[in-house]
């Protein structure tokens, strides 16, 4: 198959999984185009069966504000005419999913049928999506879509409550490709953070408010007391400095570590023992499943699609959002045991196990080929 991949380039969650997505399928033999404003964060473009195609704004001076929908939507026009794709797969509604559509409504009208597979990801439902702004459009796209699917059936329970959406949304689960943790090498993490062989607990998010990279910090402050340990924090964004303020606050600056944004997070992961996702709301919760393939629990909270991903007392345990008290005893009572400790990693890998690339990718693999076959 010939398929185009249009998704975020940023670090977060739905442009991982397209990436991985697309990365598999190229593996597989398909030739696969990923279309973005900027190359994603963890596309090989040197991998064969791989391309790339920028999306250049436009800053001519009379654009206040640049109409990036417009250049997608000429730019999926020219890839799938002159790369002659078989499928569009759109991961993000906004405004990935209307581009497609209009880009589909001009292909049809020179001759050319190209399905449309839109992925909800999350904030485009849950946050950004229902707002009033946008509503009537994501409406629209997500109904004229071929296919639509969402990475949890959360996320589906919440676009069928927000949206008035005709259309089957097929729920495929987010995946996770084992072989980058199972390929790590000791690297000298723990030595570097734990001198005196204390314990190390990871957070991972884009620190934006939905996240509650706070509750991290404050949970952490509470597990330090009575288990000697270490936080690393990865990843960056808007809340850094106040969770920085927070640290200094709690005046444990010294036991709080921040390495900002890194693409290789398994050579962290792998040396975790405790993996803490304190999010407001989480339609899947991908830095959770990382954190499990590299054999770490997870404690977090138990919003949107997070119960779906880890299981209360077997990989982790869950809490109501902004339940400080119940995330840190449960904390403490796996990492204060060489015994509990043990058995949740494993438990962890176990859980990872259930999204394993092999058995999700090939979902998408029918899907596809659902869709282009009718038109051959
Ligand atoms: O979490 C973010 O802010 C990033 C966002 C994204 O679209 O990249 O993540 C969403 O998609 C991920 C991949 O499907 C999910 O694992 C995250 O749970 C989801 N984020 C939220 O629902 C807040």
């Amino acid at each position: 198959m010939r398929i185009g991949i249009v998704c975020y380039p940023t670090f977060g969650g739905s442009g991982v999984v397209a990436t991985e997505l697309g990365l598999e399928m190229a593996s597989e033999g398909h030739s696969v185009h990923f279309i973005s404003y900027s190359q994603p964060v963890r596309l090989d473009p040197y991998a064969a069966n791989v391309f790339y195609h920028e999306v250049s704004v436009s800053n001519y001076p009379l654009f206040d504000y640049s109409p990036y929908e417009l250049v997608l939507t000429s730019k999926l026009v020219s890839v799938v005419k002159n790369e002659n794709l078989d499928i569009l797969h759109v991961h993000y509604a906004i405004p990935h999913a209307s581009a497609a559509y209009m880009a589909k409504q001009i292909l049809a009208a020179e001759g050319i049928h190209i399905p449309i597979v839109c992925t909800l990801h999350g904030t485009d439902i849950t946050l950004v999506g229902k707002d009033a702004s946008f509503e009537p459009v994501i409406t629209f796209a997500i109904n004229k879509s071929d296919a639509v699917t969402a990475v949890s059936d959360s996320l589906k329970a919440d676009t069928l409550e927000y949206f008035n959406v005709k259309r089957e949304i097929q729920v495929i689960p987010n995946f996770i490709d084992l072989k980058y943790f199972d390929s790590m090498k000791p690297n000298g993490i723990r030595d570097r953070y734990l001198p005196t062989g204390e314990r190390l607990v990871m957070h991972l998010s884009n620190f934006r408010k939905v996240k509650r990279v706070e509750d991290v910090a404050l949970i952490f402050a509470k597990i330090q007391e009575k288990v000697p340990s270490q936080l690393l924090l990865m990843g960056d964004g808007p809340e850094r400095n106040n969770v920085e303020k927070m640290c200094r606050d709690l005046g444990i600056c010294d036991r709080i570590h921040f390495l900002g944004k890194t693409k290789k997070i398994e050579q962290f992961l792998v040396n975790a023992d405790l993996f803490i996702l304190s999010s407001e709301t989480e339609s899947f919760g991908l830095a959770a499943l990382e954190a499990m393939a590299a054999g770490v629990p997870v404690i977090s909270t138990n919003t949107g699609g997070l119960p779906e991903v880890n299981k209360h007392g077997f990989s982790g345990y869950l809490s109501d959002v902004g339940d400080i008290d119940s995330m840190a005893k449960n904390a403490i009572s796996i990492l204060a045991s060489d015994e509990e400790l043990a058995k949740f990693k494993a438990n962890a890998r176990v859980q990872a196990l259930k999204f394993d690339l092999k058995k999700i990718v090939p979902q998408y693999e029918a899907l596809y080929r659902s869709l282009i076959l009718p038109l051959k």
